[in-house]
């Protein structure tokens, strides 16, 4: 098993990254890097530094972490939406997207101070000889301010999306409530590169591309600027995950000698926690909902959909303990059918309408929201149904070929086969 990821990592590689996949995702994709350097890090500490490290080489001038790196090596059509579409180095540069590379100009999930953290803990002496804590600090540091700060569109505290595709689950049943206010652009406009190596049936459907391109586009043509789109979400995972790294970030300080600045973190991400919880909490429902900023009035509303993002604030220490105990119940529940019926914890509700065990985000299981749920069962001292939830994931890991997603009850794999974070958190549990 071992010996079939790190294959799969290998075969990836470009010479500074990891592709997700080289059919379907042949460039660089920010969380999915940083889920890979999570693995790699066990085969080579030194390229998993340098995989954070191409990434961050990317950042723009205003904090952001772009969603994608282009490989210029890499023909236009392979994947859309292309660099040309993006305008990074014309549109982007009025948030200072750097001129070097070509980047997407939307963002992804910030996890990647906690993958600098554990990528460091792997080989702490490579790392203090590369220094490479002490750079990544201020970039980290500027990444986490931009989400804090500019992307504060509720006013709360928290960061909001401006995209399905910066949360992570681009169609998720989240998603049809704030998307269904966004006219779709005409198909004719653009070439979906994407159906070229996946199944139409597993894939998201045209009108919701047709949505996609239209908030993106506007995007660009806003120069970036962010305040005024469409489209606004609160999502708890994405939020879950920044202040997961806020500790992360917090470690990093403490390491590096600050304590000041790394005492201020923590209680920061504590403090983010409970405004998590008053924002996007429901006591009824045992589960974190997203709030659609755009819709209702003034603060905006929660979306009734239960999606496995509202699952992922398990992974956080300063969770009160009754919210962690119904998180758990609920994921053992018929909705997710941890340890029941589904073999993994699926995207989406199984007993939800728009439930398709195929369709990428709207079913299926994904190997990074189970390993993160792995870690949140262990850090609230739920260590036989971590144990469960680790055999599952590493059994369907390999039975599957490393699949991109699987079918949530057999295991059944769907989409690229190969895929970097399926190999790269496999093996993080290997060990
Ligand atoms: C797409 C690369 C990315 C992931 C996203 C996933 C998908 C791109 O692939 O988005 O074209 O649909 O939804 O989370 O980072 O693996």
């Amino acid at each position: 098993m071992r010996e079939r990821a790190a294959e799969a990592l290998r075969a990836n590689w470009t010479g500074t990254s990891t592709v997700p996949s080289r059919q379907l995702y042949p460039h660089q994709w920010s969380w999915d890097s940083a889920f890979i350097a999570i693995g790699l890090r066990h085969l080579s500490p030194l390229r998993a530094q340098l995989e954070l490290e191409t990434l961050f080489r990317a950042q723009w001038g205003d904090g952001r972490v772009p969603h994608i790196v282009f490989n210029p090596a890499v023909p236009l059509d392979a994947y859309f939406p292309s660099p040309d579409f993006w305008r990074s180095t014309t549109a982007g540069r009025a948030a200072g997207a750097p001129g070097a590379v070509q980047t997407s100009g939307i963002v992804q999930p910030p996890v990647h101070a906690l993958a600098v953290w554990l990528v460091h803990r792997a080989d702490p002496g490579l790392s203090r000889a590369r220094s490479f804590l002490a750079r990544a600090h201020p970039r980290l540091a500027a990444w986490h301010r931009y989400l804090l700060d500019r992307r504060d569109a509720g006013g709360a505290g928290l960061a909001s999306v401006v995209h399905p595709w910066e949360q992570g689950m681009d169609n998720s049943p989240c998603w049809d409530a704030p998307l269904s206010r966004v006219t779709p652009t005409d198909p004719a406009a653009y070439r979906r590169a994407d159906l070229d190596h996946g199944a139409p049936e597993d894939r998201p459907t045209d009108l919701d591309y047709g949505r996609y391109v239209r908030l993106a586009a506007a995007y660009r043509d806003r120069r970036y600027a962010d305040g005024a789109g469409e489209f606004a979400v609160e999502d708890p995972s994405f939020n879950a995950l920044l202040i997961s790294s806020e500790y992360a970030l917090a470690r990093i300080e403490a390491e590096l000698g600050l304590h000041e600045a790394s005492s201020a973190r923590e209680a920061r991400a504590q403090a983010l926690t409970w405004t998590l919880v008053e924002r996007l909490w429901d006591p009824a429902e045992g589960l974190f909902f997203s709030r659609d900023l755009r819709s209702g009035h003034g603060d905006g509303e929660l979306v009734p959909e239960r999606g496995v993002g509202g699952l992922v604030p398990l992974i956080l220490p300063a969770l009160p303990h009754r919210v962690a105990t119904a998180l758990v119940r609920t994921a053992c529940g018929p909705h997710f059918g941890l340890g029941g019926p589904a073999r993994l914890v699926p995207s989406y509700d199984l007993t939800g309408s728009a439930f398709d065990p195929r369709r990428y985000w709207r079913g299926p299981a994904w190997f990074n929201t189970n390993w993160l749920l792995e870690r949140g069962l262990r850090l609230h001292g739920e260590r036989a149904r971590a144990d469960g939830l680790r055999r599952a994931l590493l059994d369907v890991a390999g039975e599957s070929g490393f699949a991109e997603y699987v079918d949530p009850y057999t295991g059944r794999g769907c989409g690229a086969r190969g895929f970097g974070w399926s190999a790269a958190l496999a093996l993080d549990l290997l060990l």
